[in-house]
């Protein structure tokens, strides 16, 4: 056999190269998607906010893995159909933060959950998100801002107005445009 038959056809290699790339981001969507829903069911106004539109889509078998969270309200996505924002900002919310899985979504860098009514702790899981935008300003958040929140360093603008914070922004915090 001649060294170029040895050689795998540069086709072949495309082909591998394409079916491992949308295996690895359908991974992606599955996980976010799961998050979301699991979310949703923690939140006891799921049914009668703005997340009536969080569901999996039943035309295709119902499973995670053939929907995509990209239109749903307030969620956004890059052009692999991972999340990269949400902007849920005056949609009716109660609930909390503590069950949203923050290490599922390595893409999300613009969260808006303003005027809602969550409330309960900041998680410091937060940190575990590539994070430029936060506002979290008029809700009912309460405790300590976690100090986990300075491992935040590509966050540019933090709104935490008009919840029940105590205790001070922690020092780890960088030249971020800060409202408290
Ligand atoms: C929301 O609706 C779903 C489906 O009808 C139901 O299973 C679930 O218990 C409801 N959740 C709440 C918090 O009412
Ligand atoms: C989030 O959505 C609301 C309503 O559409 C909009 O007014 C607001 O500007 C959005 N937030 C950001 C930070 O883009
Ligand atoms: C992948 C796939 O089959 N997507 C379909 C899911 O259902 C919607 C709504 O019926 C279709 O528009 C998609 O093409």
């Amino acid at each position: 056999m001649g060294l170029l038959q040895q050689l795998p056809c540069p086709i072949s290699l495309v082909l591998f190269a394409v079916l491992l790339y949308s295996a690895d981001t359908a991974f992606a969507s599955v996980e976010e998607v799961n998050a979301l829903l699991k979310w949703k069911e923690t939140l006891p106004s799921a049914n009668s906010s703005a997340l009536t539109t969080w569901i999996l889509n039943q035309n295709n078998g119902s499973s995670p893995s053939a929907s995509t969270p990209c239109n749903w309200f307030g969620v956004s996505c890059n052009a692999e159909g991972s999340v990269t924002q949400l902007n849920l900002s005056n949609s009716g919310l109660s609930g909390t933060l503590e069950t949203f899985s923050f290490s599922s979504f390595p893409n999300l860098a613009f969260v808006d959950l303003n005027t809602n009514k969550l409330s309960g702790p900041l998680p410091p899981q937060i940190s575990s998100l590539p994070l430029v935008f936060l506002d979290l300003s008029t809700n009912e958040f309460s405790g300590n801002i976690p100090p986990e929140i300075g491992h935040l360093t590509n966050l540019e603008t933090l709104h935490l107005v008009e919840n029940q914070f105590n205790g001070p922004i922690p020092q780890e915090i960088g030249p971020v445009e800060v409202s408290f």
